[in-house]
């Protein structure tokens, strides 16, 4: 018998900044029982799905946004979502920012079963942006300097398979994916706030989709595992983000796609079994992989050009002109 998850991609559309959390925490419920009733197993929220994306604004004094942070999971405020899952029996993925009782603020994700109880957790990587504040940017995106970063990527047991975590920038590194690959994830989970505008490098800002799903498909493809990749989207205090949230096959190709920037739920039947047609063929990674030859990957972080390569380019009339 074939293992059939059945995932709902439940996009948001923008969260303002004076939007409560309990304001949010209906939203959220009301696309849970939408994906209840399109009879899915599992349903997959945003990153900072509770709050509006608050990198996008500088304070001098950081503590005055741990407001936007969550002390507890469930807590008051969310109590009612895990409450809702467990009595839908549906679970669900939710991204949100994290303040630990020790005074470490971090870019989290949970996976929670349909019982409404959490089997996995994450802290993001990868944090992009930049740690300083930039006035000449039209918003600012500060995770490097609200957040924390994260140790690794582990997977967890669920929904019958090997479930895998990450976070938004997580999702344009390949080291990412072949992580979770290498511990034999089956369906990737990865909520995002991408804002279309990039201002180190505004001619990107046509290709954020092209970019976005070019990451996504290939990750999945190229590991053989379901990758569900989830928006907040639209207009949000005036920073108009990317939505085209999507489920895509272990074959690369999209099995399910949003077409708005508002609240919307799209369903796909992922069948984790199909992940071995790639993992025991191509991608059988204990057959055909040469991590010998990989060391740079892990031993070194930046680029180093070869000193005989960079040698022969600075050689007028050389080998390498
Ligand atoms: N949330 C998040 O990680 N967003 C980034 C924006 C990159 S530009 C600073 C992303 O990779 O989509």
């Amino acid at each position: 018998m074939n293992r059939i998850v059945t995932v709902g991609a439940a996009q948001t559309g923008p969260i303002q900044r004076d939007d409560t959390r309990s304001e949010v925490v209906e939203r959220l419920i009301a696309l849970l029982r939408r994906g209840a009733d399109a009879g899915c197993d599992l349903v997959v929220f945003p990153e900072l799905a509770l709050t509006t994306f608050f990198p996008r604004w500088w304070v001098d004094d950081r503590a005055e946004f741990d407001h936007f942070f969550e002390t507890e999971m469930p807590g008051p405020d969310t109590q009612p979502l895990f409450d809702e899952a467990a009595r839908l029996g549906v679970g669900f993925h939710l991204g949100y920012a994290e303040l630990t009782p020790d005074g470490q603020h971090f870019n989290t994700a949970i996976v929670v079963d349909r019982h409404g109880t959490t089997i996995g957790k994450y802290r993001k990587v990868h944090l992009p942006g930049h740690h300083d504040h930039q006035p000449w940017r039209e918003f600012q995106h500060l995770e490097r300097y609200y957040f924390d970063p994260g140790e690794g990527f582990g997977v967890f047991a669920g929904f019958g398979g090997v479930l895998g975590l990450a976070i938004c920038n997580d999702r344009r590194w390949s080291e990412t994916y072949r992580v979770l690959g290498l511990q034999g994830c089956e369906l990737a989970m990865i909520g995002y706030n991408t804002p279309i505008h990039y201002a180190p490098d505004p001619s990107q800002d046509v290709l954020q989709g092209f970019h976005n799903r070019l990451c996504l498909q290939s990750g999945a493809y190229q590991n053989g595992m379901w990758v569900v990749g989830v928006a907040k989207a639209g207009d949000e205090e005036g920073c108009d983000l990317l939505g085209e949230s999507a489920i895509f096959a272990p074959s690369g190709e999209v099995a399910a796609a949003c077409s708005t920037v508002g609240d919307e739920l799209v369903v796909a039947e992922c069948d984790l079994d199909l992940c071995a047609d790639y993992k025991d063929t191509l991608f059988d990674f204990g057959y055909y992989r040469r991590p010998e030859a990989y060391g740079p990957i892990t031993d070194q972080k930046g680029v180093i050009v070869p000193p005989e390569v960079a040698a022969a380019l600075e050689d007028p009339g050389g080998e390498g002109t």
